[in-house]
C-alpha cells in the first residue's frame, strides 16, 4: 500500500457554536458553548482531510477563519506533506512570532493534512503513526460544579466505569475546595481516583497554601495551580508539594513545553493537540515527554488524541470532555472508562450535517 502524492487544493472553514452537555465552569471563566472551526481540506486528487479547532471564545472565530483562508492561499498546489507545510508556514511568521492564533491555524492545517494522509493510506491515524487501535485508559473530566452536582457527577463516573475523575476547583476559600474534594472522593469510593484543576487561578503563595492542604487528600494530580507561563512559580510548587503537578494545555508549541520541562515545572504533562502544533507537534511533544520520562495525558480533542495516545510512549490518560459531539457523525466510543480510537481510515472526525447546519454561525 503506497500513499499517492496529494496536492493541496482548498480549505473550507465552518464556524459553529456547539452547546456543551455539561458547561465547563472554571475558576478562570466559564465555557457554556464550544466555539469551533470545522476544517475541510480538499486535494486535487479528491482525498479530503477533516478536523476542528476550539477557540475558547467566539471573539476570535472571525479572525481565525480569515487567517486560515490566508494560509490556504499560500498552500494552493503544494504537496500535502505535513512537515513541509508546517516548515513553510512557520517560516512566514518568524518576524511576527508563531504563537497564539498563528499556532492554532497552522496546527489545524496540520491536523487536516494528517487526516487526509491516513484516509489516502486507508489506515486509522494510529496505525499510520505506528500504533494500533487499542483501547486507551481515559478519565472523566468535569468542571467546577459545586458539592451536590459534583457528587452526582461522581456517581455517573462510577456508573460509566471510569477509574479517574477530574474536577475544577478554586472556590473563594480553601475550605470550600476541601469540602468539594472530600464529598466527591467519598462518592467515588474505592472505584476511582480524583484529580483537580485550578485553571491558573491562584497566586504562588496561595497555591502553596492550598496545595499543601490538598496533599492530605491523596489526589492523582493538581493541574495548573498558578499562571501557566510562570515556570519559576510552578517549579517551586512542584518541589514543595507532594501531590503531582500537571501542566501543558496552554503550551503554544513544543519549545514552550521544552522550556517548562527543563525548569522541572511539573511532574506530569498534558499538551493540547491544537496549541502544541497539531499531530506533528504532538509527536514531538511525545518524544520530549518520553526522553524526560514524564507521563503524558491529553487535553480535549478526544477523537484525535485517542489515536495519538496509542503512539505516545509515556501515555497516561485520555481526557474525556466532549466539545464537538453535536456536530460529529460518530462521537468517540468510551466503554468502561476506556476510549476506543476509530477504526475507519482517518483520525475519527466525520461531520453530522444536521448538527453542523443547526449550530453553524452565519
Ligand atoms: C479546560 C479548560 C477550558 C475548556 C475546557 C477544558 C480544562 C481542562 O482546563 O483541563 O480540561
Ligand atoms: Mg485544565
Amino acid at each position: 500500500m503506497t500513499i499517492p502524492p496529494l496536492t493541496f487544493r482548498e480549505l473550507r472553514c465552518t464556524p459553529v457554536s456547539v452547546p456543551l452537555a455539561n458547561p465547563v465552569r472554571t475558576a478562570s471563566g466559564e465555557v457554556t458553548h464550544a466555539p469551533l472551526i470545522l476544517l475541510d481540506l480538499l486535494t486535487e486528487e479528491g482525498v479530503e482531510g477533516h478536523t476542528y479547532l476550539f477557540t475558547y471564545t467566539p471573539l476570535v472565530l472571525g479572525p481565525l477563519v480569515t487567517l486560515l483562508d490566508n494560509l490556504a492561499k499560500l498552500l494552493k498546489g503544494a504537496p500535502l506533506a505535513p512537515l513541509e507545510v508546517e516548515r513553510m508556514l512557520d517560516a512566514r511568521f518568524r518576524l511576527l512570532g508563531n504563537t497564539g492564533l498563528v499556532t492554532m491555524a497552522i496546527a489545524g492545517i496540520d491536523m487536516a493534512c494528517w487526516d487526509a494522509l491516513a484516509r489516502a493510506a486507508g489506515l486509522p491515524l494510529c496505525r499510520l503513526l505506528g500504533g494500533t487501535p487499542k483501547p486507551v485508559p481515559a478519565y472523566f473530566s468535569q468542571g467546577m460544579d459545586g458539592l451536590e452536582r459534583g457528587v452526582q457527577l461522581a456517581q455517573q463516573c462510577v456508573e460509566r466505569g471510569f477509574t479517574l475523575m477530574k474536577i475544577k476547583i478554586g472556590y473563594p476559600t480553601v475550605a470550600e475546595d476541601l469540602a468539594v474534594v472530600h464529598a466527591v472522593q467519598t462518592a467515588l469510593g474505592p472505584h476511582a481516583e480524583l484529580a483537580v484543576d485550578y485553571n491558573q487561578s491562584l497566586t504562588v503563595p496561595e497555591a502553596l497554601r492550598r496545595c499543601r492542604l490538598l496533599d492530605e487528600m491523596h489526589l492523582a494530580w493538581i493541574e495548573e495551580p498558578t499562571r501557566q507561563d510562570d515556570d519559576t512559580g510552578h517549579t517551586r510548587i512542584a518541589h514543595e508539594v507532594r501531590t503531582p503537578i500537571m501542566l501543558g494545555e496552554n503550551w503554544f508549541g513544543t519549545h514552550e513545553m521544552a522550556r517548562s520541562v527543563a525548569a522541572g515545572a511539573s511532574d506530569l504533562v498534558m499538551p493540547d493537540l491544537m496549541k502544541i502544533g497539531g499531530v506533528s507537534g504532538w509527536l514531538r511533544a511525545a518524544s520530549i515527554a518520553s526522553a524526560a520520562r514524564l507521563p503524558m495525558a491529553s487535553h480535549i480533542f478526544q477523537e484525535v488524541t485517542a489515536h495519538l495516545m496509542t503512539a505516545t510512549p509515556t501515555a497516561l490518560r485520555l481526557e474525556v470532555l466532549d466539545i464537538a459531539d453535536p456536530v460529529l457523525q460518530a462521537p468517540l466510543r468510551v466503554v468502561g472508562g476506556m476510549a476506543h480510537p476509530s477504526v475507519e481510515p482517518g483520525s475519527g472526525v466525520e461531520w453530522n450535517p444536521e448538527g453542523v447546519e443547526r449550530w453553524r454561525i452565519a
